[in-house]
């Protein structure tokens, strides 16, 4: 979150996949997957229509891809929490987000993909997504409302994302995309001021979400076993959350070793963490 150009996460494929462009989006794709990401800078058009474009771009590559179906996108830009035209920077992405899902005809509402949306400390704004060949499985949260049917007093224009996609990955597995998770409960930001009990609440959402990707795949992702993301809006917070998440997955375990700390900001000006996840299982099938 540096802007530095350090690796966070790997992909491998058993093919050679191709290193191709379209409008704003670089993408690699063997055939099964595919993986980008669309890089707009915002300064001229404003937030909303940048991300509509951004999103215009990603459906154009998708539709001229066999891996249409988007899983999982992860949006990062600067001033997250800002106002610009009166408006909140984050509120003009969801606008031109939303928008981009409609005209592109995929589903802005239940069936969209697992995402997180986070603020950077500059740069443009970057999209990175993933995309393949079968629509996921897309999970809700029955403590939270869905966050594509939030009140308009979150904007006039409600986030486009699952909670979770569950999707089945070849040899037998599937994996579980965990959206980036707060301390939101129904549709309220709960705990203010409190990063403790935040992010108590955070993973009390994140076992629901597993509880509900169980229910409705019939897998089991143990807490313990997951990669964890974890975005820290204060610095100086870190040791608390840690603290917090360790207790939560198991000091020692796969999870809290695995586990990667950046600070960001999160979407909601109140809210101080948020962590998200995913992972692997044994499946027959879940889609
Ligand atoms: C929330 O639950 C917290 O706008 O893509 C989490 C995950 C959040 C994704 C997004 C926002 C997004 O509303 C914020």
């Amino acid at each position: 979150m540096a802007g530095g150009d350090s690796v966070l996460d790997a992909w491998t494929s058993s093919t050679a996949p191709q290193a191709q462009q379209h409008g704003c989006v670089h993408y690699v794709t063997d055939g099964h997957w595919l993986h980008g990401r669309a890089e707009i800078d915002d300064s001229g058009l404003g937030m909303q229509a940048t991300a509509h474009q951004a999103y215009a771009d990603v459906f154009a590559v998708l539709a001229a891809s066999p891996c249409a179906q988007l899983l999982r996108v992860w949006n990062y830009f600067a001033h997250i929490n800002a106002d610009a035209s009166g408006t909140e920077r984050y509120r003009q992405f969801n606008a031109g987000r939303q928008q981009a899902f409609i005209d592109a005809q995929r589903s802005a509402f239940d069936g969209s993909p697992a995402a997180c949306a986070l603020g950077t400390h500059g740069g443009p704004l970057r999209v990175y997504f993933l995309a393949g060949r079968q629509a996921p499985l897309a999970i809700e949260n029955p403590r939270q409302v869905s966050a594509y049917r939030y009140p308009d007093t979150y904007g006039q224009r409600a986030p486009t994302f699952s909670r979770a996609a569950l999707a089945e990955v070849g040899g037998g597995r599937a994996a579980l995309f965990i959206s980036g998770t707060a301390s939101i409960v129904g549709h309220q930001s709960l705990h203010l001021g409190d990063v403790r009990r935040q992010t108590e609440e955070s993973l009390a959402n994140i076992a629901a979400v597993r509880e509900a990707a169980k229910a409705r795949g019939g897998v089991a992702f143990p807490a313990s076993e997951l990669f964890y993301t974890v975005y820290v809006r204060h610095r100086e917070d870190l040791p608390t959350v840690r603290e917090v998440f360790e207790s939560a997955v198991g000091a020692g375990s796969h999870a809290a070793r695995e586990a990667i700390y950046l600070n960001a900001d999160i979407c909601r000006a109140e809210l101080l963490v948020e962590i998200e996840a995913h992972g692997f299982a044994s499946a027959r099938s879940v889609v």
